[in-house]
């Protein structure tokens, strides 16, 4: 794992190392199977700045909100899932990048 995933080889591994290490194990196997690949920065933890999230909170977010308001669960929340319309299209006002009314999780994220 280390001589693999060590990028300056100084014998350590740092989160950033392993983060990527397994962004590059995950895309080989979505190479394999035709899926699309990930594109995951690593999560440094934000400093000096109380309250922000880290990019793992922001993704688990995204999930909770999916599991919560997509009723349909295709992993796009539109008019028809459980959200407050109200708090639906406000999300659309600001988050819908390709006007399509809908919002799929990257939009959300
Ligand atoms: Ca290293
Ligand atoms: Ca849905
Ligand atoms: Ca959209």
């Amino acid at each position: 794992m280390v001589a693999e995933c060590d990028r300056n080889d100084d014998g350590t591994l740092t989160m950033c190392e392993i983060h990527d290490c397994e962004v590059r194990i995950e895309n080989h196997f979505r190479e394999i199977n035709g899926c699309n690949l990930a594109a995951c920065p690593c999560p440094v933890p934000p400093t000096g700045c109380e309250g922000a999230w880290t990019c793992t909170m922001i993704a688990d977010h995204v999930w909770t909100y999916i599991d919560m308001y997509d009723d349909s669960n295709d992993l796009v929340l539109t008019e028809a899932d459980s959200l407050e319309k109200e708090h639906f299209y406000g999300l659309v006002e600001i988050c819908d990048e390709d006007n399509s009314q809908t919002l799929d999780m990257c939009e959300i994220h």
